[in-house]
């Protein structure tokens, strides 16, 4: 006899398991509210903070692959019509609602 147990998956970048997959929205009004400065658009600091927020292990690093995902003209800012990239690419890292 033996049971068998579904296994749990729980990614590496992520410390808290069991927990819901942020969706599209979510992650835009989330991001939306780490713009601290009120400019419209983040910037690399504000990116680390809000990739700590999301329990990132390594947030100036995914602030940078953010950036070098979303930021597509280049000028180390994500502003408004950037953040679906920004926003598709925090999606396939799976973050979730603690
Ligand atoms: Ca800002
Ligand atoms: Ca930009």
């Amino acid at each position: 006899m033996s049971l068998i147990y579904p296994s749990i998956a729980i990614t590496i970048s992520n410390t808290k398991a069991l927990s819901v997959p942020l969706t599209a929205e979510q992650l835009t009004g989330f991001f939306e509210q780490c713009d601290k400065n009120g400019d419209g658009r983040l910037d690399r600091a504000e990116l680390k903070e809000a990739f700590k927020m999301l329990g990132a292990m390594l947030p100036s690093w995914r602030a940078a692959r953010g950036l070098y995902h979303a930021d597509l003209n280049g000028d180390g800012y994500i502003d408004e019509e950037e953040m679906t990239g920004l926003v598709n690419f925090a999606l396939r890292l799976g973050y979730t609602v603690k």
